[in-house]
């Protein structure tokens, strides 16, 4: 994270398309796309209207691995202005394994919402969200099974060379 080694309490992947990526301050090269991700990025992009060109996996292998709140509103992800008012970009979260809780919350109000994401489960999280949100998915003391997440993101090259997005 911004050029430093810092131990995440999980396991993470990138995978996407051919070109510069910028992830959490740190320049990086996505991995390409195996088959079975590119079949779930098309399927979820006809079910959803929206693109992506960039997947994060999330692998929690017990209760103890989580991640933090935060917001997926880097400038990378981009502004996509036609398809909504503000921060323009949704993302889509693709949950495999075990149930882990998701939670969301309001950067103003501090509303709290839960989900409890379940295999199979596709979690989309429209434009807007990551501006007014955070999320997380907090460590557990209930006994769970490894959990597996992948989140498909629209992102622009990060050399702004070509617009991907
Ligand atoms: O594992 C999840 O459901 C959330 C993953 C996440 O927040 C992220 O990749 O930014």
């Amino acid at each position: 994270m911004y050029g430093k080694l810092i131990p995440v309490p999980r396991d993470e992947s990138l995978f996407g398309d051919d070109f510069h990526y910028e992830y959490r301050g740190t320049q990086i090269k996505a991995a390409p796309w195996p088959d079975f991700l590119l079949e779930a990025r098309y399927r979820i992009q006809a079910l959803s209207g929206y693109q992506f060109n960039f997947v994060v996996g999330n692998r929690y292998l017990t209760g103890k691995d989580s991640i933090g709140w935060h917001a997926d509103d880097f400038p990378q992800i981009g502004k996509r202005p036609a398809l909504a008012e503000g921060f323009g970009a949704a993302i889509a979260s693709l949950s495999l394994g075990s149930t882990r809780k998701f939670k969301l919350r309001h950067k103003d109000s501090g509303e709290t919402i839960d989900y409890q994401l379940e295999s199979g489960s596709l979690l989309i999280m429209l434009p807007g969200c990551q501006k007014d949100w955070v999320h997380a998915v907090p460590k557990t003391a209930r006994p769970v099974g490894e959990r597996i997440n992948w989140t498909f993101r629209p992102h622009v090259d990060a050399t702004g060379d070509s617009d991907q997005n």
